[in-house]
């Protein structure tokens, strides 16, 4: 009986982790993103470049996916995607989103705001603007998770090198 029951019990385990994992053992993400989306399509290869299994889903009007899922509207971006019971909003490096399921802050998810030039999907040439990795909660409460980019280039393009 005790042996019927651990047996149940890696089962019931085995089935969980597939609802994550594919059997390959890639991590699940829901991306949601408007079919015409450039820029979301070369993110959505970043992360597939990084061991994701992206699944997308076509969506025209992403304000009322980011109201449903609990978006704070302020950090909207261009796409909104779901891994692991968290949000990702907008062009987060596939780094922070290992970081953040492996940590398992108390949060609701992470975002970079706006479209940040050098953010994966955002490349333009060797540039690469500073930009944050915001943990938020679902009423808008943000904390800095990261930052990246180099504060030089931006310096640079300001001072009409660009
Ligand atoms: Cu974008």
């Amino acid at each position: 009986m005790r042996f019927v029951l651990s047996c149940v019990f890696i089962v019931t385990m085995l089935v969980a982790g597939c609802s994550k994992t594919t059997p390959e053992g890639a991590t699940l993400i829901t991306v949601y993103k408007s079919p015409n989306c450039q820029c979301c399509s070369g993110w959505v290869k970043h992360l597939r470049q990084h061991g994701f299994a992206v699944r997308i889903k076509a969506e025209r009007d992403l304000a009322s996916i980011r109201a449903k899922l609990g978006v704070p509207e302020q950090l909207a971006a261009c796409h909104t995607a779901v891994v692991d019971g968290y949000l990702i909003e907008g062009h987060v490096p596939a780094s922070d989103i290992r970081r953040l399921i492996s940590e398992r802050p108390k949060a609701n998810g992470i975002a970079v705001p706006g479209m940040p030039i050098g953010s994966p999907g955002m490349e333009v040439g060797e540039r690469h603007d500073p930009y944050e990795v915001l943990l938020f909660d679902t009423s808008g409460e943000t904390q800095a998770f990261t930052s990246h980019g180099n504060k030089l280039a931006v310096k640079t393009a300001e001072s009409g090198a660009y």
